[in-house]
This record gives structure tokens, sequence and C-alpha cells, in this order.
């Protein structure tokens, strides 16, 4: 199996290879060197959260194989690893710094640039201090000025290795379907603390981009998940009206504060009934539209949407789900989610590479104030087992990761300006609401002796860093 490029295609010369993870999926040690919990800790032990009961530890007990898992990264040859930091591993009581907690991280980054690896940092992936969401956690406007204090903190450890800062990893996730929707930690139900975090989240990320940036801190960013919201009949203005709700919430109420200084007239009005502008002080557009030195780009799947409800037969679930009463469409509740009857992976997301590329194009086209993109996260999850011949042989996600790379370089084939792709996810690993049922490792990890085994899509996004190194080096 070989990648079909564009005629003539190359990828651009200091293309970064790399593969994520994130703290709270790897970690474990959840209660070790100090380290308090989490609001992911914390929403694990009620049951029905979390898949089979599962709990974060020891996940794939990374905080005490970290060197063996650098090595893992140096064998694949990836030029950059994308990891986040613990806040509640690094002041876990949002007091006192924990000296133990910002010593790990600042191991990781120096065995990181010993391999020759570069460190791309994440301040936030999900795993707020169960102490600070009890003070209210991001519905509170003052977490968005202890998140700048943590980020102070972890700078001063580290910012004189570390160049390339992320404020927060998909903000849409960390907000609406954590505090309206219910489904993520801190399992909160309600719509306006849902778009309370959303704004704080926001304002927390401006803040930050504008102290590290004073400090001296070199590429700072953010990464978002965007999708592309298709109708399901783009002949039914209905259906049209739905996609464009979808667009607004998921997609531009992220990117536009950031990039234009200003909430998109349609989301505005759409959530008008939960007194959004209540929440934005003068001055805090201003605060977020900072310059971003890169946009991270997280995409798993496109959604095609209705404003229709869906038969009762129809094979996908409404939203929202059985586990939860409330939904994350803060303002566009009705909206509904039918199936195009695409492939699926494990998780039930539909394979669509082209949605990719037709995103990656339509956000330079549309922002020219974009900065250079990343991919930040792609992959898939599947029911990967050891092979007898000790191998993993994951067909389909090698599949999927070449028909990825294809779309990626169709993209900036055709003007998008794509730096970097990062295979979601280095190693199997605990995938949030799903537990460990889903596997989106490019390494395989046995949960009962922790060993990794390099899955045949690891050799293979290997030797495609490779060639393609090769080539433009
Ligand atoms: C990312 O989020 C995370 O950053 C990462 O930690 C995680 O492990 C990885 O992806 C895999 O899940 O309501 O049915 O339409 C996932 C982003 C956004 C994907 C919301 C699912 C809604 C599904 N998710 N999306 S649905």
């Amino acid at each position: 199996m070989a990648l079909t490029l564009p005629d003539g295609f190359q990828w651009p010369a200091g293309f970064i290879w790399g593969a994520a993870t994130a703290a709270a999926q790897i970690e474990g040690a959840s209660h070790e060197d100090g380290k308090l919990d989490s609001i992911w800790d914390h929403f694990a032990r009620t049951p029905g959260n979390i898949a089979h009961g599962d709990t974060l530890d020891p996940a794939v007990d990374h905080y005490h194989r970290m060197p063996q898992d650098v090595q893992l990264i140096t064998s694949l040859g990836l030029d950059s690893y994308r990891f986040s930091v613990s806040w509640a591993r690094v002041k876990p009581a949002d007091g006192p710094v924990n000296p133990k907690g910002i010593d790990f991280y600042s191991r990781l980054v120096d065995e990181l640039l010993e391999n020759d690896v570069l460190p791309w940092l994440t301040l936030y992936h999900w795993d707020l201090p169960q102490a600070v969401e009890e003070t209210g956690g991001w519905a509170n406007r003052d977490t968005a000025q202890r998140f700048l204090d943590y980020a102070i903190t972890v700078h001063e450890a580290l910012g004189d290795r570390v160049t390339h800062w992320t404020t927060f990893n998909e903000p849409l996730c960390s907000s609406l379907i954590s505090y309206a929707g219910g489904e993520h930690a801190p399992g909160r139900q309600e719509p306006r603390a849902g778009l309370a975090a959303l704004h704080h989240q926001h304002l927390a990320h401006g803040l930050a981009v504008r102290e590290l940036r004073e400090r001296g801190a070199e590429k700072l960013g953010i990464t978002l998940n965007l999708t592309n919201a298709i109708p399901n009949d783009p002949s039914d203005p209905v259906d049209v009206d739905a996609a464009r709700r979808i667009d607004a919430l998921w997609n531009r109420a992220y990117l536009e504060p950031i990039l234009l200084g200003a909430y998109p007239t349609d989301f505005l009005q759409d959530v008008a009934g939960h007194d959004f502008g209540e929440l934005v002080h003068d001055g805090d557009l201003t605060v977020i539209n900072q310059q971003i030195d890169f946009l991270g780009v997280n995409h798993y799947h496109d959604d095609n949407v209705s404003g229709h409800p869906l038969p009762a037969d129809h094979p996908q679930g409404l939203r929202p789900t059985e586990k939860t009463t409330s939904s994350w469409f803060v303002g566009s509740e009705f909206v509904t989610g039918p199936t195009r009857h695409l492939p699926q992976t494990a998780m039930g997301w539909e394979i669509n590479p082209g949605g990719l590329r037709t995103l990656l194009v339509r956000l330079g086209r549309e922002y020219p104030e974009l900065p250079p993109l990343y991919i930040t996260e792609n992959g898939s999850a599947w029911d990967d087992v050891i092979d007898a011949d000790g191998a993993v042989h994951d067909i389909q996600r090698v599949d999927f990761l070449e028909r990825h790379l294809e779309a990626v370089a169709e993209a900036i084939d055709e003007g998008a300006d794509v730096r970097g792709y990062f295979a979601w996810s280095l190693m199997d690993n605990f995938e949030w609401a799903w537990g460990y049922e889903k596997r989106f490792g490019i390494v395989y990890v046995d949960y009962t002796t922790q060993e990794r085994t390099v899955k045949d899509s690891g050799h293979a996004f290997a030797a495609i860093a490779a060639g393609a190194r090769s080539v433009t080096t």
C-alpha cells in the first residue's frame, strides 16, 4: 500500500510528523507524588459515567514508563510529540506548585529534546483540578484568571526549553459537552453553564497568549475540533438552517472570537435565550483576539444534520444520548444527526477523508487571517487484537491513515497552509466516557502487562514520515 499523491506533490519542507496523547488518558498515578483529583478522576467514580466502570488509574502507566515511551516515539522516527500537562498534577489544589508534578514534565521535555523530538505542549486537555470545579469550574469567570496563573507556572518551569505552546484542546468538548451535555466531566447539564464555560475558556486562552507572548514564548496557538456540518437534505431549508446552526455553534463560535475578535451574529441570535451577552464584558473580545502563530485542527468526522426529528426506527439515536437528558446543542436542541450510511469506525463515526480536505481548504478561503495549520489529531478506533505472529494487523487503521494523509496532501495542493500532522494517538489509552474499550493507538497496549506493540499502522506511519522527509530535506 502506498499514498496516491497529487502530480508532482511534495510535502512542504519541515513538515512535522508527530503523534499525540493527553495527560489524563495515559499517565495514571492519579494520586501519586502530590497529585490530587481532576474532574475526570472524580467523574469516573460515579457509576454509569464511564463504560465498564473504568477509571483513569493506571491508564497506560505512562507516569512510570515515560522514558520507554519516549524511546517508542524515537523508534518511530517522529519529529514531534504532542502531550498535555495536567493542571491537577502541577497545582493540585490550585494553590501552591507541586514540585514533583512539574518535575515530571521537566524530565519529559529533557528526554524528548535529548532524542531530537520537538515537545508540542498543551496546557489544558480537559483535566481541571476538582478543587477548581468546586468553586464553580469553567462556569465561573475567575477560573480564567486561575488558568492564567497555572499557565505562568508551567511557562516559568519549561519556557527555557519548550517552544510550542497550545492553550486549549477542543474547547467545544470542555465547555458545551462537559457543562451543557453532561457526557464529559464534570457532567453538568446546564445550558447556561456550557455557554459560560465557552466564553471563559476563550478568555483564559487570550489571557495566557498575551502573557506568555510577553514572557518570550516562541509559538502560541490553540487546537479546535472542527467539522463540516452537512445538511441532510440540501434542498430542505430546515436542514440547511440546522447545518448553519451547528457550523456556528461548533466551528465559528470558536474560530471567530480568536481570529476576528467577535462572536458570529447568527450564533448570538441562536443562543439569545440564554443571555449569552451578559457573560461578555467590555474588553473581553480584545483579550481573546490575540494573534496566534498556529491553529491546531482536530478532525475525526463530518456531521450530517437535520432540523427534523429522526424516525423512531432510525439506527442512530437522537441527541441527547441515553446517558443525559440535556443537549449540548445549546440554542439548537432540536437538531438531529441522521446517518448517511457511510462506513464507520468502532466509534460509529463516519469515514469520509474528503471531508478533511474540504475543511482545510475552506478554512483558508474563509479566513484570510488564518495562521498556519497543523492537524493536531486525526485517527480512528478499531477492535485491535494481537495476532498469532505477535503483530497487530490493523489494516482498517492503515487505510484510514493513508486516505486521510492523501486528503491533507490534496488540501495542500489546493493552497491550504498545513505544516504538520499528528496521529491520534501514539498509543491506546483511556478514551474518556468509553474507558479502555476503544483503541485509537498506532501502538497497541496490553492492559494487563502494559506491554507496547507497534501496530502495522505505526510502522506504516513511520515509513511515510521517513519517505516524505528524505525527499523534502
Ligand atoms: C478528541 O475529541 C480528543 O481530543 C481526544 O482526547 C480523544 O481521545 C479523541 O478525540 C478521540 O475521541 O455527538 O456523536 O456527533 C473527540 C472529538 C467531538 C468527537 C464531538 C465526537 C461528537 C460525536 N469529538 N464528536 S456525536
